[in-house]
């Protein structure tokens, strides 16, 4: 073995993680709940890609006492030989950026994940971690401490030969990194359960082992895939036909392979479209190439099966457009795609063009077949997308009234909204505010210049089965929308948002946690570009009132509260603490100081990711199901609250 220049190699090593220490925020997005969970996502997305090249089938996540993660794979271990640089491999890849993929081999593409900075970024970030790994009938062990290694890689056993695994455990730096360390069964529970769907037959297992009396475990393995995925999204609901599900591979430039997978249903009593794509386990919300093509083909297919049929004359002008044989719909598509290219930065949008070509041929054969062999079902289908069809045209003109002198543009602003002076929309800031009460001590505290105050009464319409036209008619989505000036669907125009800021300031309780919810969910489904945009904020109130004389001190989480009042005690001051159940109980200058006071306010900014968590949460709140939703709210609400996931 030729022995490396030992001492620079050492300095590559400490300038790589110390950048990652120094500016954390680059690699892992921030240094909040969110990018706490990213410490997850990066360890497991390192066992996903052993499942996605083959080599390992069961991933078991556990979370310990003492904010401990273990990622258990049985992939086949990470390198334990020695390393050209005269270090071992185990080393170099948990203390290298991105060493990781240097070492894969690099005919398997599909990885990369969502984020693929390495594990060597959640080394760098905790301040214990072990590795352990299973290969070539030995076990080794290796420890670090803020990405430094504090011992060497030893073994520390012998297995027999066929066993092969990687186990991680870490524990997040709370010292110098991160805000806060908590990490939240659900948020871990919704992206693994995912994760298991996509990737047929791969077994998830979380464990929730930090209270050593009540161990909870849940096991994802979906042998259907995304033909799971679709029956869970249309629960009980009546569906027009059996789930369709289809599933190749296409060829693309340079001989490389797509692999393609669809599920999709009809459901009965609703118009609503219901629709999730994926590539290489990444959520593309906004969609892209993929799901273009999903669409052309799915339109295409339809009309030429309703024409043999003889459901449709064979004329261009009877054709059903996109939208007829989309209501209704809950599909989900997920690609591997390799060297897939993304429109933004946050990887929303798939751009890469043979995507598109690589979905349509594969939608135009597999779903012809199917309706072809399935005559019966293929008839209902058509048949409700005729309806559709028939309704479309049948509204046209009185829908083209309402649509040309759009309610929404003719109406004047609405009653309720206290609006700001300046018309500078970037400064100007919206607040949504729950209930009258509320709604008045916002206006009292505000700054006129920059601040609008809208109150909303009660709880906006359950968005999971209205249609855009009747979503309109609810007044308080209709002075949202007026309000915004942005208009709504085929309308949408963002160049004439009134507010740079959009803000969601509800109290700080359940009902308030579940009005939250509705209204992220309609923006999800309703507004997502201001999402995208970063326009959509949450307005965080301060929890507790500490008294000490005259002298008041707020907390925002119980933690803060804890330091509050420690250091109240140490110096044996008297003290009383105030619970905030609502917004109302403050007067407007505490309500400004607090929660509004640009200088002093902290904000919450809504990502993608945020807002499609409460779609989901809603979707279980807001579903047929009758079952006891308080319940649920209230375990749940804690997740609704802290939704910088
Ligand atoms: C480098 C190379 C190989 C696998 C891995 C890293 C690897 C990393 C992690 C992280 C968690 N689980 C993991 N499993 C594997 C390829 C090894 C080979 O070619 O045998």
């Amino acid at each position: 073995m030729e022995n490396k220049n030992y001492g620079s190699d050492d300095i590559t090593v400490l300038e790589g993680l110390e950048a990652v220490r120094k500016r954390p925020g680059m690699y892992i997005g921030t240094t909040s709940s969110r990018g706490l969970h990213h410490l997850v996502w990066e360890t497991v997305d390192n066992s996903i890609d052993e499942a996605l090249a083959g080599y390992c089938d069961t991933i078991i996540v556990r979370m310990l006492e003492d904010n401990y993660i273990e990622v258990e794979d049985n992939g086949r271990g990470i390198p334990i030989d020695m390393h050209k640089t005269g270090r071992p491999t185990l080393e170099v890849v948990m203390t290298i950026l991105h060493a990781g993929g240097k070492f894969n081999d690099k005919n398997y593409t599909y990885s990369g994940g969502l984020h693929g900075v390495g594990v060597s970024v959640v080394n760098a970030l905790s301040t214990d971690l072990i590795a352990t790994v299973t290969r070539d009938g030995k076990i080794v062990r290796q420890t670090f401490s803020k990405g430094k290694p504090t011992t060497d890689c030893t073994q520390i056993g012998t297995a027999s030969l066929d066993k092969h695994g990687t186990i991680i455990r870490f524990k997040p730096d709370d010292e110098e990194i991160f805000e806060e360390v908590l990490f939240e069964y659900n948020i871990l529970k919704e992206r693994l359960k995912e994760l298991a769907y996509l990737n047929t037959g791969l077994k998830i297992i979380l464990r929730d082992e930090r209270d050593l009396e009540s161990i909870k475990e849940e096991v994802f393995h979906f042998e259907g895939g995304i033909k799971d995925y679709v029956g869970e999204l249309i629960s009980d609901d009546k569906v027009i036909s059996p789930i369709i599900y289809m599933k190749d591979n296409a060829k693309i430039t340079g001989g490389k392979i797509v692999e393609v997978e669809i599920a999709l249903a009809y459901r009965e009593n609703t118009q609503a479209i219901v629709e999730h794509s994926f590539v290489n386990n990444i959520n593309t919300y906004d969609g892209g190439t993929h799901v273009q093509g999903f669409r052309t083909a799915l339109t295409r297919t339809v009309n030429d099966v309703a024409k043999k049929l003889n459901l449709l004359k064979d004329k261009k002008d009877e054709n059903l457009q996109g939208s007829d044989v989309r209501e209704g719909i809950v599909s989900v598509i997920n690609i591997k795609f390799p060297e897939p290219q993304f429109e933004s930065q946050t990887k929303s949008k798939l751009g890469s063009s043979e995507a598109q070509s690589a979905v349509s041929s594969v939608v135009n054969n597999k779903l012809k077949l199917y309706l072809e062999d399935h005559p019966k079902e293929a008839t209902a289908i058509i048949e409700k997308m005729i309806i559709s069809k028939k309704a479309r045209e049948a509204a046209k003109n009185a829908r083209n009234n309402i649509l040309r002198k759009n309610p929404l543009e003719i109406g004047s602003l609405p009653g309720k909204l206290a609006d700001c002076s300046s018309k500078k929309s970037e400064e100007c800031e919206i607040y949504i505010v729950e209930g009258d009460s509320a709604g008045g001590s916002a206006k009292q505290g505000r700054d006129r210049k920059i601040q609008a105050i809208l109150p909303l009464r009660g709880k906006i319409l359950n968005v999971e089965k209205a249609v855009l036209h009747k979503m309109l008619e609810n007044n308080e989505i209709k002075a949202m929308v007026t309000a915004f000036g942005t208009n709504i669907g085929d309308n949408f125009d963002i160049s004439k948002l009134r507010y740079g800021k959009i803000i969601i300031m509800t109290d700080a309780d359940v009902d308030g946690a579940h009005i939250r919810t509705l209204m992220l969910t309609f923006f999800f489904r309703y507004l997502r570009e201001l999402i995208n945009q970063g326009h959509i904020y949450i307005a965080q109130p301060p929890l507790y009132k500490v008294q000490v004389a005259k002298k008041i001190k707020y907390a925002y989480s119980d933690d803060e509260l804890k330091k509050i009042t420690g250091v109240l005690e140490e110096e044996s001051k008297k003290y009383t603490i105030q619970r905030y159940k609502g917004l109302g109980e403050m007067n407007p200058e505490q309500l400004w100081e607090t929660t509004m006071d640009p200088e002093n306010r902290t904000l919450l900014k809504v990502t993608l990711e945020n807002a499609s968590y409460a779609d989901k949460m809603f979707n279980i709140l807001m579903g047929d199901k009758v079952e006891p939703r308080r319940q649920f709210i209230e375990e749940h609400a804690k997740h609704v609250k802290n939704l910088d996931i």
